[in-house]
């Protein structure tokens, strides 16, 4: 929250709409509804997810900070609204409680293993779960997502492309990721494309077929699935983040945004937890120079487009040197656990009777990694957008692009 770039979202799962403020977006930038409602549609879909999906159709509406398709300089406010919210008016209600009380998913006492449930009712001293579980729903997510396709809609005015794909899906894995790639950026590209028409957001028929059918063995066995999803930054400019701070460092924010998705239990940048196996020679991406000058514009990522006339061959550091980005596309790879809601029954004690159960289903999804994926970009999009207003600063995007370009130069004649 210390940027220039702020954002905050509130809303429970089944009460009446999800809200998100942004503040820090600068004046100018055109912004329609439609930009956010693309990302939204892109979270809720995949295989594997469960009825509520079917219920909603994420759509935002601009409350303040837009002014005839353009944004103001004032704090962007968000509104979605939950269609589920019919269902649950009695129950979610913020007024005094109903008499008498509450039949249908009245009190809830049995804490899922795994959930937030447990936890959040001895930290908040709550002895009703749905207290705790409303908002721990990764629901809240289509809020990130809203915030993060502002941060998008700001980053595609200088060429900055935030994309995603799934590598992998209860342990069947995607045979090429950036891991065995040279990542340039029109490889990544064309992995993009590959995962936007697939079900399951990875990259070819083969595998996209494995994974639906693991999903399928899942679903029947009553049981949920984690998996991996690697996001990309292509077109960023050398020197977003900073080396001088720890709390700066591009990696650190990164990974504390990524960290802070729902069922999100790993990070790794470029190569990762691999690097650690492997030599410094192996590991370190070469520098080279291109004596035959660049003539197209610098930050288009790949080949060195972002670091001037310098340029790597690979791209293990994953875009990122001493807490910097170094030209190249920054690679996020995130790992999401099972989703803790299953029909299985685990262990686990009821927080009333003190007596073991084995927990009661609830309506959920088998697997959400290809959602988490559209949602890694949105989080990925927010720090990146950060990082470059405290580097390009200013309050209107006229002044921003001025900033920009004075520093492309610089690159360039460096
Ligand atoms: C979730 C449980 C399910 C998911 C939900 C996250 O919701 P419900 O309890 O209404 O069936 O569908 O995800 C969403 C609603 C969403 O928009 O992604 C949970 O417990 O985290």
């Amino acid at each position: 929250m210390l940027g220039k770039l702020r954002y905050l979202t509130a809303g429970e799962s089944h009460g009446q709409a999800l809200t998100c403020i942004i503040d820090g977006v600068p004046s100018n930038l055109a912004l329609s509804a439609d930009d956010i409602n693309i990302d939204l549609a892109r979270r809720q879909k995949g295989f594997g997810r469960g009825g509520r999906m079917k219920i909603e159709t994420d759509r935002a509406q601009i409350l303040s900070g837009v002014r005839h398709g353009k944004t103001l300089g004032s704090p962007v406010s968000l509104l979605i609204e939950n269609k589920d919210w019919a269902n649950w008016e009695t129950i979610m209600s913020p007024d005094t409680p109903p008499s008498p009380p509450l039949a249908k998913g009245g009190v809830v006492t049995r804490p899922r293993p795994g959930h937030a449930d447990l936890a959040g009712a001895l930290k908040y001293s709550h002895r009703d779960l749905r207290n705790i579980l409303e908002r721990s729903s990764a629901r809240e997510t289509a809020a990130r997502v809203a915030a993060g396709a502002v941060a998008k809609k700001f980053l595609s005015e200088f060429d900055i492309r935030v994309i995603s794909y799934v590598t992998e899906i209860g342990g069947i894995r995607q045979s090429t990721d950036s891991r065995s790639q040279n990542t340039d950026y029109k490889t990544l590209l064309s992995n993009f494309k590959k995962a936007e028409a697939s079900l399951v957001r990875c990259l070819d028929e083969k595998t996209e077929e494995k994974m639906i059918t693991r999903i399928k063995t899942a679903l029947k066995k009553g049981d949920t699935l984690g998996g991996v999803f690697e996001v990309a930054v292509l077109g960023v400019p050398a020197g977003l983040g900073s080396y001088s701070q720890w709390d700066r460092k591009l990696e650190a924010r990164l990974s504390y945004a990524m960290m802070g998705i729902q069922a999100i239990k790993g990070v790794e940048i470029g190569l990762g937890f691999e690097m650690a196996g492997m030599a410094g020679s192996e590991v370190m991406d070469e520098i080279f120079y291109r004596t035959k000058k660049a003539t197209t514009p610098l930050a288009k990522g790949g080949e060195g487009g972002g670091s001037g006339d310098f340029y790597r061959k690979t791209n293990n550091a994953g875009g990122i040197e001493g807490g910097m980005s170094n030209g190249m596309p920054v690679i996020v790879r995130a790992a999401m656990k099972p989703i803790p809601t299953l029909k299985t029954p685990l262990s686990s004690i009821d927080i009333n009777t003190k007596k073991k159960f084995k927990a009661a289903y609830e309506r959920s999804d088998t697997c959400a990694v290809p959602a988490a994926s559209v949602i890694g970009e949105a989080v990925t999009a927010l720090v990146i957008a950060d990082s470059f207003l405290d580097k390009f600063g200013g309050d209107s995007m006229e002044e921003i692009k001025r900033n920009y370009s004075g520093y492309l130069k610089q690159i360039q004649e460096f």
